[in-house]
C-alpha cells in the first residue's frame, strides 16, 4: 500500500474544505469556527482555522489529505502541514478572478516549503459564469507542466479525478 501525505490548500472560500469532505472515505476532521472577521463573514459562515483531515483510499494508494486555513492570519499553520508532504492540491474558485493574485502567493509559499508536484483544481465549474482552467493557467502564468483540472469540489468522480491525476504525477 502506498500512502502520500497530500495537502489541500487555496485561498479562502476556494471550496477546500468541501474538497476534503467529498474526497475523504472517513468522516472528516475539521476544524472550523465562525468567522469573526465582519467583512469575510459575508461570504461564509465558518472558516478553517487549523486543518481539515479526510483520507481516500484508491486501490494501493491512500491519501491522507490536510487541509489548510485559507486566511493569512492562519499562516503559521501552513509550513506545519507542509512537513513531510508528499504533494499538495491548489484549490482555486474559478468564480473569484480576484482570488487569483492570492491563490498565486500561496504557491509561491509552498513552492518554498518543499520541491514536490502539485496540482491546481479549478473548482466550481458547476456555476454558470466561471473561469475556464485554460483561463485559469493563462491568467496564473502557470507552467505546462502544472496539471489545471476542473473540478466540482461537491461532486466525488470530480474530486477522484483530481487525485487520480495527482497519482499519476507521483508514479
Ligand atoms: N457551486 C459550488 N460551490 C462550492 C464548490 N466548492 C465549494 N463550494 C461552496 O463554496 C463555499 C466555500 O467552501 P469551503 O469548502 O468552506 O471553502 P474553504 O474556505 O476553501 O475551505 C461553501 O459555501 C461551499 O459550499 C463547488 O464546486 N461548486
Ligand atoms: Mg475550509
Amino acid at each position: 500500500m502506498k500512502s502520500y501525505k497530500v495537502v489541500v490548500t487555496g485561498a479562502f472560500n476556494a471550496g477546500k474544505t468541501e474538497f476534503i469532505r467529498t474526497g475523504s472515505d472517513i468522516d472528516i476532521v475539521t476544524t472550523e469556527r465562525r468567522i469573526s472577521d465582519s467583512e469575510l463573514a459575508d461570504t461564509k459562515e465558518e472558516t478553517t482555522v487549523a486543518m481539515d483531515y479526510g483520507q481516500t483510499r484508491m486501490d494501493d494508494t491512500v491519501f491522507h489529505l490536510y487541509g489548510t486555513p485559507g486566511q493569512a492570519r492562519f499562516e503559521f499553520m501552513w509550513g506545519i502541514l507542509a512537513k513531510e508532504m508528499d504533494a499538495y492540491i491548489v484549490i482555486v474558485d474559478s468564480t473569484d478572478q480576484g482570488s487569483l493574485m492570492d491563490t498565486k502567493q500561496i504557491i509561491r509559499l509552498f513552492q518554498k516549503q518543499a520541491k514536490v508536484p502539485y496540482i491546481i483544481a479549478a473548482n466550481k465549474q458547476d456555476n454558470a459564469s466561471v473561469l475556464s482552467p485554460e483561463e485559469i493557467a493563462r491568467l496564473m502564468g502557470v507552467t505546462d507542466k502544472v496539471p489545471v483540472v476542473s473540478c466540482v469540489a461537491h461532486d466525488k468522480s470530480a474530486v477522484l479525478a483530481v487525485l487520480q491525476q495527482l497519482r499519476a504525477l507521483l508514479a
